[in-house]
């Protein structure tokens, strides 16, 4: 796998907390009076989204539709990339044209945004970050940045098999390379069992892609009994590919995996899935927050950490109902 560059501005390997992190504080620079037609008062928002890949995202972007609507107070230019990094440059590109009053994105990978943040950093448009995170060499690139603490999760998914499968055999799925999802997720994970790891491919977020990693590692790594993959949507490929070779997902090979969506959780009731760590994509509010401030020029936190739970086979079919995403 390759590692990032040497200049890093990771911040979810800074943090620490769980709970929301309030760290030290910086400013945005919108001139939010800047509007040039549409509605008068409203923050203009350039939002890209990375894309459309899995349960996560849906349940994120609806998150983010609902929360910065004309209601409650933005003008949102909602872009998606479809999991492509030139289309999220060109939408970036687009809203410095649109003198939007900010940017906010969410980077399908770690690095390549060089050029394109020095522009938007020049045009003075502050940035908010989203999901994921960058690994830039222009100096405060971004105001602030909201998200999960990913190598968290990969630790505690780690933690849930040094303790109830410390011989596994695992495959890693991994996602998207390069992105700050993967690159976390791994290091988190394989810091606490990666000597267990026998084999890893990426199945780039997909439950299609999940699936054909899965029957090739099925071949490759006969011996495998426990998948750690870093999606549901991966998983519920991988139950597919297991359930074709004619074996049984969660007792034959174990599955743990990240996010916690409705189909995740759902798995895990029915004993497919063996251990589910949350991630949480429903911060649409905390979000529009956040870009009110930066608008505003008001102070912000650097970062602001998404609350997550982690999941076991106790969860009943009742909290999957109640699930909102
Ligand atoms: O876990 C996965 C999605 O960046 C946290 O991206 C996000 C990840 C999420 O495709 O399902």
């Amino acid at each position: 796998m390759s590692r990032p560059a040497p200049v890093r501005t990771r911040l979810a390997v800074l943090a620490t907390g769980a709970l929301l992190a309030l760290t030290a504080c910086s400013s945005g620079t919108a001139d939010a009076g800047g509007d040039t037609g549409g509605g008068d008062d409203l923050i203009r928002v350039g939002f890209s989204q990375l894309g459309a890949e899995s349960g996560w995202r849906t349940a994120n972007t609806e998150s983010v539709k609902a929360s910065l609507s004309e209601e409650n107070g933005f003008d949102l230019n909602f872009v998606d990339a479809q999991q492509k990094q030139e289309n999220q440059i060109k939408a970036l590109r687009d809203f410095v044209a649109q003198d939007v009053d900010v940017i906010a994105f969410s980077p399908v990978i770690e690095t390549g945004w060089d050029e394109v943040l020095q522009e938007i950093k020049d045009s003075g448009i502050p940035v908010v970050l989203v999901d994921r995170t960058v690994d830039t060499t222009v100096e405060d690139p971004f105001v602030t940045w909201i998200g999960a603490d990913f190598r968290q999760e990969g630790t505690t998914a780690g933690e849930w098999v040094a303790e109830n499968a410390p011989d596994a055999k695992i495959f890693e799925l991994q996602g998207t390379l390069g992105s700050g999802a993967q690159v976390d997720r791994e290091e988190g994970f394989d810091e606490v069992v990666g000597d267990q790891v026998i084999g890893k491919a990426s199945g780039n977020f997909t439950r299609a892609e999940g699936k054909t990693a899965v029957e090739a590692a099925l071949q490759a790594y006969p011996e495998t009994d426990l998948i750690f993959t870093h999606n549901d949507d991966m998983g519920l490929g991988a139950v597919e590919a297991i359930e074709a070779a004619g074996k049984v997902p969660g007792e034959d090979i174990k599955i743990v995996s990240v996010d916690g969506v409705r189909d995740g959780l759902q798995a895990l009731v029915d004993k497919k899935f063996n251990y589910v760590v949350e991630c949480n994509p429903v911060f649409g509010d905390q979000l529009a927050e956040l870009i009110t401030q930066v608008a505003n020029g008001e102070d912000v936190p650097e970062e602001t950490i998404v609350v997550d739970a982690a999941f076991d086979q106790t969860i009943t079919q009742a909290d999957v109902d109640a699930r909102a995403y």
